[in-house]
């Protein structure tokens, strides 16, 4: 019986690389592909270009591939337990890149006498620097609009960070941790109300207009590719939403959240502090209903947001505006609370999961901040915005380099709080 030889590969970018290394395969018997899926890579690094069925077209039709069968995980352990080959084969990187997947898969691979391949890493051509020359090139409205539902179907939560400019946007664009075997990165990027008004200078009352608010959109829009949810205030009048819906889509903008309060808008962090007045049900799921009748793609999302635990209302009103909400044809639903404990949001989140286990939950854990992604996603949260840090963070740091200045009367004691010239004349691509 000829022999099987597994190869484990996300195949988004076929390149040299990747046909060598099957060739090499082919030598040694059959090769069967494991193709990561999805929900494989999402938790280790950015979603593939192209979604698994187009993938899978892809590399069922390279010569020398005999059977591809998806890797739900990103460990190959399960999918060798499951099919035992004589062979695995993998490039010689991840001694140093991946040592603990290449030691596991030592391990594993004795229990059957399997024997592990390990072959030259092709030098000077790889996904990752292709990848980066993909970003770099940009993505249309439509790939970047539609990719926050991939998101949502391949993460366990995603996670989102507030941008109000270009350079914030690049942040959450490019920022990476690495951490055990994972890359860690935002997904997609929160166009604060709260923070976008705050940078012009003005309250967040709805005094910036959806014009206005776009003109930040686009600096956004044109140095990043990741998907963005627009805060969208109350909708403002019916009449009004249903435009701002179509230029949302039509800017390649994912999501709007819109939340339940009618009047001067006040920012929710204010509590009850401030006036705040919640719209009727009836009222807001028409707004519900005619945003989506709206809507010209199925893939743009209206999201609605909750603010009976910000308004002092009952946990038992907040779900019973859900239920409405999604039964108006919510994508999602938003709850918030300025409450410090989480308990509320926790009690909400299990309540609504008991009746509804699929429409996506939107948090904001802005003040319950000691609250782990890991344990928002337990209690059935999808969505993670940090709606204001970026902005939080820049102010404090500028009024301090300003203030040292005035108090030396000169700039060299401000100068080690700032970037080095030559970081800043390099950090926009394209610069020489
Ligand atoms: C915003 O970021 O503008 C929000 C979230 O709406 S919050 O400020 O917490 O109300
Ligand atoms: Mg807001």
């Amino acid at each position: 019986m000829q022999k099987t030889v597994y190869l484990g590969m996300t195949a988004d970018i076929i390149h040299p690389g990747l046909i060598n290394i099957i060739g090499e395969a082919a030598k040694y018997g059959q090769v069967l592909i494991g193709l990561l899926t999805d929900n494989a890579i999402a938790d280790h690094k950015h979603l593939p270009h192209m979604n698994y069925e187009q993938r899978l077209k892809v590399v069922e039709n390279i010569r020398g591939v005999s059977r591809v069968v998806p890797q739900n995980e990103w460990s190959y352990v399960p999918n060798l337990k499951k099919y035992k080959p004589d062979f695995i084969i993998h490039g010689d990187d991840w001694v140093v890149k991946n040592p603990n997947v290449r030691q596991e898969v030592y391990k594993v691979m004795e229990e059957w006498c399997g024997k592990v391949i390990e072959i030259p890493y092709t030098q000077g051509i790889n996904s990752s620097s292709l990848n980066r020359d993909i970003l770099s090139i940009g993505t249309t409205p439509d790939i970047r609009l539609k990719a926050l539902k991939r998101l949502l179907q391949a993460k366990s939560i995603v996670r989102v960070l507030e941008a109000h400019s270009g350079l914030s946007g690049l942040i959450v664009e490019n920022v990476e941790v690495k951490k055990d075997s994972k890359t860690l990165s935002f997904d997609a990027m929160w166009s604060s109300s709260l923070t976008d008004s705050t940078s012009k200078g003005k309250p967040d009352i709805e005094a910036v207009d959806l014009t206005t608010r776009l003109q930040s959109i686009t600096d956004i829009l044109e140095c990043t590719t990741k998907p963005i949810i627009f805060d969208g205030d109350t909708g403002g009048k019916i009449e009004h939403f249903v435009f701002t819906v179509r230029t949302l889509e039509r800017h390649g903008i994912s999501a709007v959240i819109i939340e339940d309060k009618t009047g001067l808008k006040k920012n929710s962090l204010f509590g009850t502090d401030v006036k705040q007045t919640q719209d009727s049900i009836e009222d807001f799921c028409e707004k519900i209903r005619d945003g989506k009748n709206a809507q010209v793609t199925d893939d743009f999302m209206i999201i609605a947001r909750i603010e009976s635990l910000i308004c002092g209302q009952s946990l038992q009103d907040a779900l019973q505006r859900a239920e409405a909400y999604s039964k108006a044809g919510a994508d999602g639903i938003m709850i918030h609370s300025k409450n410090k404990t989480g308990e509320d949001i926790r009690q909400f989140c299990i309540k609504f999961r008991e009746k509804n286990n699929t429409i996506p939950i939107v948090v904001v854990p802005t003040t319950y901040n000691h609250i782990t992604e890991e344990e928002l996603h337990s209690w059935g949260a999808n969505i993670v915005i940090y709606a204001n840090h970026l902005l939080r963070a820049s102010y404090p740091a500028m009024l301090k380099v300003a203030t040292t200045i005035l108090e030396n009367e000169r700039a060299n004691e401000a100068d080690k709080l700032c970037m080095p010239i030559k970081e800043i004349l390099e950090l926009i691509p394209g610069t020489r």
